[in-house]
């Protein structure tokens, strides 16, 4: 007698409605650079390089985050899993290299992954890996700008879902935003058990906050000017990367670290129909990572509609990873 052994393998689905080479996203673009205040929204920074480059953030010695909610996600993995219960659609936002939320398949065992990622080509690669690895775990995969919307396929498993926004990328929305972002969460947990898992940088000291983005190596600098290199491309732009130097800095006020791109003389930057001079010294603001209190998170957590909030934190105090059901 022989046992057999069956596997099934479901290949991933694709459902992309995030297209970077649109009217759109040049105007969304343009707005922001023409603006007496040049800004541009923080996903741009993420094209293959750029997720690339954040991969290699997460590794330097003065990006704390990452292995802080690591250590606090292992440190309580037992906890975490008897809270989460039963997981129908693992739902990560920001998937990135899907590196985090595989971490989670061990202890959780989701019946399906729903990676969601603005950086698709880069999402793709990810999904190739994951499916070589798990060839029958049920995935699919959204290249979507959730900042917009978030909208799942009706192949998304509906009951037990459980949201997973890790590494404090809420904080790249300022509280008002964030709670706008938490309440399509909330909604979009439906009515049969969802829940929220998610990572948030607590407010500490200057120094180690802006250390962490202002490393000596200067992979955060890269990983910030290569955004022009994206403009170029997306825009047909002309900037150079030798007029623009990266800047970090901690907003107390309003806790927030802060990303520029400073220019080092005067530059005019072309591009079809438009044309924009900076003065030397003048920023393109280009991403805002807000801090919190864990109190005044779980505040938001509770105006957004969640309730049963459980708080997690390491010994610094450094990180939070809050669970919450909708
Ligand atoms: C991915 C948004 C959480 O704000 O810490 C890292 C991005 N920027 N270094 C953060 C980032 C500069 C990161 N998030």
């Amino acid at each position: 007698m022989s046992a057999t052994l069956e596997t099934v393998d479901t290949a991933p689905r694709y459902y992309q409605t995030f297209h970077p080479d649109t009217h759109a996203v040049r105007a969304e673009l343009e707005q922001g650079l023409c603006a007496p205040n040049a800004w541009v929204p923080p996903k741009f920074l993420y094209d293959p390089l750029g997720s690339c480059l954040f991969g290699a953030i997460t590794q330097l010695p003065e990006y704390y985050p990452t292995r802080t909610e690591q250590a606090i996600m292992a440190r309580y993995a037992d906890e975490i899993a008897q809270r989460v219960g039963g997981v129908g659609a693992l739902i990560d936002l920001g998937a990135g290299d899907c590196v985090k939320a595989e971490r989670l398949f061990g202890r959780l065992c989701p019946r399906q992954y729903v990676p969601v990622d603005i950086s698709t080509e880069y999402l793709r690669g990810a999904v190739a890996r994951l499916h070589a690895g798990y060839p029958g775990l049920d995935i699919v995969a959204l290249g979507q700008d959730f900042s917009h919307t978030l909208s799942l396929p009706e192949d998304v498993l509906d009951d037990g879902r459980l949201f997973f926004y890790p590494g404090s990328s809420i904080g790249n929305w300022s509280p008002e935003q964030a709670l706008g972002m938490l309440r399509q969460v909330r909604e979009a947990c439906g009515e049969r058990g969802g829940s929220l898992l998610i990572g948030v940088d607590r407010v500490k000291d200057e120094r180690t906050l802006v250390r962490a983005y202002d490393d000596a190596l200067q992979v955060t600098a890269a990983f910030n000017r290569n955004l022009l290199l994206h403009l170029n491309r997306v825009l047909r732009a002309d900037f150079a990367l030798a007029d623009w130097r990266h800047l970090a800095c901690f907003d107390a006020a309003r806790s927030r670290v802060e990303m520029h791109l400073q220019a080092n003389a005067p530059v005019t930057v072309n591009w079809p129909g438009h044309s924009r001079e900076f003065s030397a010294g003048e920023t393109i603001h280009t991403e805002c990572s807000y801090k919190y209190e864990p109190t005044d998170f779980a505040a938001l957590l509770d105006a957004a509609g969640f309730n049963d909030i459980a708080h997690w934190t390491d010994a610094q105090g450094w990180f939070s990873v809050f669970h919450a059901r909708a």
